[in-house]
């Protein structure tokens, strides 16, 4: 995962609960003087022992942590790629553009990132269903960037998550009413 990701979880770990629980965090789980460079990557396990980590200090359990976080990143990607979202003039528009706008976008930007594969169909003028696949099975991750998403755009949203690989399905399917 790219350290952009670590310094997001930074970002919201300090605002939420202060530096020293930051600094214990790194502490625990990572090397020595861990620094995250955005554009650098770092061990997966980094992000989800920290993450695990922040869900107990919070009081949630893994699923709603990945969420709230996913969540917060939506606006953390907005910031440091405005030009990106600033092409989307809708909820809608950004979605069913994930894959071939966005993180085609993405893959041009940093060195080889790990992104997951999507692909997302209008099934009618409020539903949209979004099929989310990835070995790093960040779903709720990705169903709190849809949230967050919805917030930038005003829009309020209900997700259905009606096949996950965390229940043994082959891929995750996101059912998206909006507006
Ligand atoms: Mn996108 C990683 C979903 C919008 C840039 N993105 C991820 C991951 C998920 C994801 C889930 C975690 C990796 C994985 O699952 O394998 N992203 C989304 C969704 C939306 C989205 C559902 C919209 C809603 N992403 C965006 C936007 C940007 C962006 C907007 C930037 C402008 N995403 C990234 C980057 C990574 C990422 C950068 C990290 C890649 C890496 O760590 O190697
Ligand atoms: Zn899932």
């Amino acid at each position: 995962m790219k350290g952009l990701i670590f310094r997001c979880l930074e970002e919201l770990v300090i605002e939420q609960k202060g530096m020293d629980l930051w600094e214990d965090l790194l502490e625990q789980h990572c090397p020595e003087d861990r620094v995250y460079i955005s554009a650098r990557s770092y061990p997966d396990e980094e992000l989800l022992a920290i993450a695990t980590s922040v869900a107990n200090a919070l009081g949630l359990n893994m699923e709603q942590t990945l969420k709230a976080f996913g969540t917060y990143l939506f606006t953390f990607l907005a910031k440091k790629h405005p030009a990106i979202v600033k092409e989307f003039t809708s909820f809608d528009k950004l979605i069913i553009s994930i894959d071939d706008v966005i993180h085609n976008e993405v893959q041009k930007l940093y060195e080889e990132p790990n992104l997951p594969t999507i692909s997302a169909t209008v099934i009618d003028p409020n539903t949209i269903e979004l099929i989310y696949n990835s070995p790093r099975q960040l779903c709720f991750c990705a169903e709190g960037l849809i949230y967050g998403c919805a917030e930038h755009f005003n829009e309020s949203v209900t997700i259905e998550h009606t096949t996950c690989t965390h229940r043994s399905d082959p891929y995750c399917t996101l059912i998206i009413t909006h507006g």
